[in-house]
């Protein structure tokens, strides 16, 4: 069956991964139409071979859509993601807008996807926070077969989690390395050559928002709602793909054996752990790949049921437009 389908956000980085991910794979399509503000209207968007207008969002606008897959933000995603349902599609949200809603399923394939089957009725589908997909996915081989007791991740995240202006400020700054004066638009300070402990706004407990997306996402999509999880985010000037150095607590103890085999047996998780060779899962090489890959795998030396660990995966991939698609390949085609 060939689908119909929308892309809300469709200029933007997310947007133009998915429609590189739908020609990867081969995704069956009988229709695309790409939404994106007045600005792009007359580009046309290429996929297999075929080229598709852009349009803007207006009433009747998803009307015969199979799916629509939004990446335009949290305002647009609550103002027209419910309206793409009534027209009888399912949307598949990367926003926040309804993550945390309890009538909203938060979705990793590999992790939680028994959540979305072909009986699946339309509905909003939310795709989780890129720095938690790659968390969840690394965690939930270790949750299956050992138990969690608590995870503490400090995050170093790539600039094109910020979008396309995120990635130009990077790279405008780098060319002009020598400059003493570089204009932060899109980060609170200047991103070359520093670390940034901050990714969104500050509530009065002292985190930002993107360690409590971590935190709340994490404890849904994994159904431990009282599972321990603290999170520190940084913003690096990596280009692209997300690292993260984890600390978990098994409930048992465990040989470094049994972890590196639910780790490695895991779908979607890629083990590179030679570290006296060097070999580690790096930002650079992980860039443009579909898996999570990790490395660093060892125990602490305190505690024998806590484990550190590093996890690479590419924001935009994984962290988006793949996880979106794998949710319409699983609601479509499984
Ligand atoms: C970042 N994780 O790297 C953020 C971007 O809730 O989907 C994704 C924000 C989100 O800046």
């Amino acid at each position: 069956r060939k689908l119909k389908v929308g892309v809300v956000g469709a200029t933007g980085m997310v947007g133009q991964t998915f429609m590189n991910i739908l020609a990867e794979r081969d995704f069956p399509i009988a229709e695309l139409r790409p939404f994106a503000s007045e600005n792009s209207l007359g580009k046309k968007i290429e996929l297999q071979g075929q080229q598709w207008p852009v349009q803007i969002l207006k009433d009747g606008c998803f009307d015969g859509l199979d799916l629509v897959f939004f990446s335009s933000g949290d305002d647009i995603s609550k103002e027209w993601a419910p309206k793409a349902v009534q027209a009888g599609a399912f949307a598949v949200d990367n926003s926040a807008a309804f993550r945390m809603d309890p009538e909203t399923v938060l979705v990793v394939p590999e992790v939680n996807g028994h959540l979305v089957t072909k009986d699946s009725r339309p509905q909003v589908i939310a795709n989780p926070n890129c720095s938690t997909i790659q968390l969840v996915v690394a965690l939930k081989p270790l949750a299956e077969k050992f138990g969690l007791e608590e995870v503490r991740v400090s995050t170093y995240q790539a600039v094109s989690g910020a979008g396309q202006g995120g990635h130009d400020e990077l790279i405008e700054q780098t060319s002009n390395h020598t400059s003493q004066n570089h204009q932060a638009k899109t980060f609170p300070h200047t991103i070359l050559f520093n670390c940034i402990p901050q990714i969104g706004s500050f509530n009065d407990e002292g985190y930002c928002s993107e360690e409590v997306k971590i935190m709340k996402e994490t404890r849904k999509i994994l159904g431990q709602k009282d599972l321990k999880v603290s999170a520190f985010t940084v913003r690096i000037p990596a280009l692209n793909a997300h690292s993260e150095s984890v600390w978990v607590t098994l409930n048992k103890e465990v040989s470094r054996e049994e972890m590196i085999k639910a780790l490695g047996d895991f779908e979607g998780i890629v083990l590179q752990d030679e570290p006296k060779k060097s070999v580690y899962p790096l930002a650079r090489d992980v860039s443009g790949k579909d898996p999570v890959y990790v490395g660093r795998v060892h125990r602490d030396p305190e505690n024998p049921k806590m484990w550190l660990m590093w996890v690479v995966s590419d924001n935009i991939r994984k962290g988006a437009a793949l996880n979106g698609i794998q949710i319409a390949e699983k609601i479509f085609f499984s």
